[in-house]
């Protein structure tokens, strides 16, 4: 199952315009409230060193791209409608399509840095509005909406917890009745732990305790990176300055999704590529560029990445799934000799598994039958054998040897 991310946050903060940099897509962005009615999803991609040099091989990517030996991974990416305060009571477009942000693995949540919101969402003069208290807002939303979830089930939990026999069988009795939110019984055993509760105390639940219990759950099962976004404007210093002051639990990437988005178009007609080794902008060809393309090309390459060390959209989606969901990178191949599937494709498929993944859940990634039989896994850069329960490391290139069927 692919990695999937969600871009939320308050309406005109720049969700859809980092949307389409990333996907190359064209959906309505606009300067008033509202403009994404409902969740678009798309692919983009996560970048990574690609083994094929190392193995001194020529590759045929199938599942992903290799672009200057770099591995192009793909990921999913849905953009949605914008919230506001008082979304979990219904104002603006509400909360219905938070369900849809709970299918994914993590969160972006996009912040205008500059300010040029205004508290219901209003595009304003910049540094007119309050970043933070934007921030705080929607997390709050989210928050109340979990709760309310949680609580519109709570007769039915506290029913399930009341019968079970043991804790294990009071947690499932929570978590299968979140069940969609991707929310794991893990999750559930950690936010328990979190809050000093036991699962039994879902028989007696106060308000405080399901507020607090909500709270760490969206934070656990939905790691978040903030984007702090338009620091093409000059009141963002100030937004940035003070998101980072104020939110030192999370990491925050600044960037300029206008200017990244005119970068990319530029991108498509030749005039510049993004370095992944340098997380920059190179010109390929001046003659195609525009005056405002070369002004969007130094600010991001001197301003972002020489100020800020690291900034862009590219950087984000990498550190949402290398760091925060600490994926790893593996390379299944059926042909141990050409490092190739089974049509001769060489290194054809780039696998993210989460950190702590087995030769067996790779197995049963790939498929079942192959899971069933395995036997071990030949760590091609060794040739060592590995045992089922080897845990992954990243860029492993891996041949997995199973009874039933020999493959990958
Ligand atoms: N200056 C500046 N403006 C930006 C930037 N990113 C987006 N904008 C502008 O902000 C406004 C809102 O952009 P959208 O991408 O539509 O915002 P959104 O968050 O998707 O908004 P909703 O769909 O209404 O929730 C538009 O006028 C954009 O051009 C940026 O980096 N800098
Ligand atoms: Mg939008």
């Amino acid at each position: 199952m692919a990695v999937r991310l969600a871009i939320i946050g308050k309406t005109n903060a720049g969700k859809t315009t980092i949307f389409n940099t990333v996907t190359g897509r064209n959906e309505p962005i606009g300067n008033y409230m509202f403009t994404t009615q409902s969740p678009v999803t798309a692919v983009t991609y996560v970048t990574s060193p690609c083994v094929h040099k190392e193995f001194r091989v020529v590759d045929n990517p199938v599942n992903s791209k290799c672009i200057d030996g770099w591995r192009y991974i793909p990921i999913e990416i849905v953009d949605l409608p914008g919230l506001i305060k008082g979304a979990s009571y219904g104002r603006g477009l509400g909360t219905r399509f938070l369900s849809e942000a709970m299918k994914a693995d993590a969160f972006l949540h996009v912040v205008d840095a500059s300010g040029s919101i205004d508290e219901d969402g209003r595009i304003a003069e910049p540094g007119t509005g309050d970043p933070f208290r934007d921030y705080q807002e929607i997390e709050g939303e989210i928050v109340q909406w979990l709760k309310s979830l949680i609580e519109n089930n709570l007769d039915r939990i506290a029913k399930r917890v009341e019968y079970a026999k043991t804790e294990q069988e009071a947690i499932s009795g929570i978590y299968e009745s979140l069940s969609g939110l991707k929310i794991t019984r893990l999750h559930v055993m950690q936010a328990l732990e979190e809050t000093n509760m036991s699962a039994f105390d879902f028989k007696n639940m106060t308000d405080q305790k399901l507020w607090q219990f909500a709270a760490i759950i969206r934070d656990i099962s939905k790691p978040t990176l903030i984007v702090a976004n338009k620091l093409d404007l000059p009141t963002a210093d100030t937004g940035f300055r003070s998101l980072k002051e104020k939110i030192k639990d999370k990491i925050i990437v600044p960037t300029s999704a206008s200017l990244e988005l005119a970068l990319r178009r530029a991108e498509e007609k030749g005039a510049v590529r993004y370095n992944p080794a340098e997380e920059n902008y190179v010109v390929v060809d001046s003659s195609k560029l525009t005056q405002e393309e070369k002004k969007a090309i130094d600010f991001f390459n001197k301003f972002l990445i020489r100020e800020m060390m690291r900034a862009g959209m590219q950087f984000a989606l990498n550190v949402a799934v290398f760091k925060l969901l600490r994926m790893n990178v593996v390379y299944p191949v059926a042909d141990p000799k050409r490092l190739s599937d089974k049509k001769g494709n060489v290194l054809p498929d780039a696998y993210l598994v989460p950190d702590g993944s087995t030769v067996k859940d790779l197995a049963e990634m790939i498929h079942t039958d192959l899971a069933k039989g395995l036997l071990y896994a030949i760590d091609l850069r060794t040739g060592l054998r590995l045992p089922p329960t080897y845990k992954i490391k990243d860029r492993d290139v891996l041949h997995l040897v199973s009874a039933s069927k020999k493959s990958k």
